[in-house]
């Protein structure tokens, strides 16, 4: 096999950058991708067989490690009755029964085949709803790639200057505000308030770098919306099923009005899914007028893989997971503070963040005063220890339930020799 710099010198004269999403591409970090090999459990190894304790986790979905037993067979299984029948499939079924029964909140939902896929529908399906056009997001939110998201957004959206390709006609729709600014808020809905159709929300920020909700911020965006009939939109793609098995709306307690999943529903695969209140879910068609449709919506594999993943977590031990993801992330804090490195972190369940600053992170411009040139070197001596971090310091680091004592050992002795 090719090695990783064949590789991508040939990725390069086909796709952008080399890769199919630009964080891949490893610039943040001042580095090339290794081309991985193969996964499994808690590790990856690339092509040229090094391997590596991975943190990423393709971004969030394989929270139950790489190559899950239970959920490999499932795949296995689905994908030898036939990959894909453009027609309804009892799986269906079995996953949005499971998604509702953790998620009370979704009575109703429809599958589609990624985040993006299911914020842009529910953006959509708000708009019909409430016949309103304009949005309320949030500065370092990200919702993936569709247009009238692509203002301020975070994840690797927020490396790509101003928004080409994104008319102006269509972001003059979009109301920004600093996460935890819940005032900004309350001043767009007192000027705009009978023409917001919605804020959508990342209920744990994930996408500037892990950033709480502040005490009062959930909750008052809950109340503006229902004082102004606007709808409450919690994206969680990225906290669904990772921070508690219910979500964080569980964790929080605040019950959204229309909830966007992805990566972990689909165990790997592509799946999104967006759902709520069934009153309003029965706008979308062919039930009401607001239109939607998806060649490989509810892929029997995919759902397959999904549910046997929810099923599969139901029996994990949340709690025990968030405590030695606290442990990891308190230590790793503590050896970079010891190399006389400003590090601030921000952890909850089994996502954290660790910040090369020393000012609290409560919002995109905590998150931007992070130094950039240390979280490169950092990531680069990390990596070559075999430890894989995601390259970007604007993203999440995650633990999964296949991590070990001894990974995260391994981990925090990569720390200790890393020099800045
Ligand atoms: P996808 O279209 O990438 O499946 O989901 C978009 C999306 C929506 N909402 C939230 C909160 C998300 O975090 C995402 C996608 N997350 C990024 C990184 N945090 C995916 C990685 C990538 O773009 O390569």
């Amino acid at each position: 096999m090719m090695d990783s710099k064949t590789l991508y010198a040939k990725a390069q004269t086909l796709m952008p950058g080399g890769v199919n999403s630009p964080l891949r591409a490893c610039r943040y970090v001042k580095s090339e991708p290794a081309f991985i090999a193969r996964a499994e459990g808690s590790h990856v190894w690339d092509v040229e067989g090094r391997e590596y304790i991975d943190y990423v986790l393709s971004w969030g979905p394989q929270i139950l490690g790489h190559c899950d037993k239970t959920v490999n067979d499932a795949a296995h299984k689905a994908v030898d009755l036939g990959s894909s029948y453009g027609a309804p499939c009892e799986g269906e079924i079995l996953l949005a029964e499971e998604i509702s029964k953790l998620i009370p909140s979704m009575e109703m939902m429809r599958m589609v085949s990624s985040g993006t896929e299911a914020t842009m529908s529910a953006l959509r399906l708000a708009r019909g709803y409430t016949g309103r056009s304009k949005v309320v997001k949030f500065i370092g939110n990200y919702h993936g790639h569709a247009d009238s998201f692509l203002a301020a957004a975070g994840s690797a959206a927020a490396t790509v200057p101003g928004t080409p390709g994104v008319p102006e006609d269509i972001v003059k729709h979009t109301l920004l505000a600093h996460y935890n600014d819940l005032e900004a808020v309350e001043k767009h809905f007192a000027e705009n308030g009978d023409d917001i159709a919605c804020i959508i929300v990342e209920p744990a920020a994930g996408n500037m770098g892990l950033v709480l909700p502040e005490p009062g911020f959930l909750e008052g965006l809950r109340a503006l919306c229902t004082k102004y009939g606007a709808l409450l939109i919690f994206d969680e793609v990225i906290t669904g099923f990772r921070f508690s098995i219910g979500g964080a709306q569980q964790r929080f307690g605040i019950e959204p009005d229309l909830t966007t999943l992805g990566k972990i529903i689909g165990g790997g695969f592509p799946v999104g899914c967006y759902g709520g209140k069934r009153e309003i879910m029965n706008h979308m068609a062919p039930c009401g007028g607001v239109f939607q449709a998806g060649t490989l919506s509810g892929n029997p594999v995919a759902m397959a893989a999904g549910y046997a993943t929810l099923k599969r977590l139901q029996e994990c031990d949340y709690d025990a997971l968030e405590q030695r993801t606290t442990k990891l992330a308190e230590e790793l804090t503590a050896i970079l503070r010891e190399k006389g490195q400003p590090a601030t972190l921000v952890r909850m369940a089994s996502a954290f963040t660790i910040y090369f600053t020393d000012q609290p992170v409560v919002d995109q411009r905590g998150s931007a005063a992070s130094n950039a040139d240390t979280y490169a070197t950092f990531w680069q001596q990390m990596q070559a220890q075999g430890v894989n971090l995601a390259p970007a310091g604007f993203e999440c680091t995650f633990t999964s339930f296949a991590h070990t004592d001894e990974d995260f050992e391994k981990t925090l002795e990569a720390a200790r020799n890393v020099k800045f």
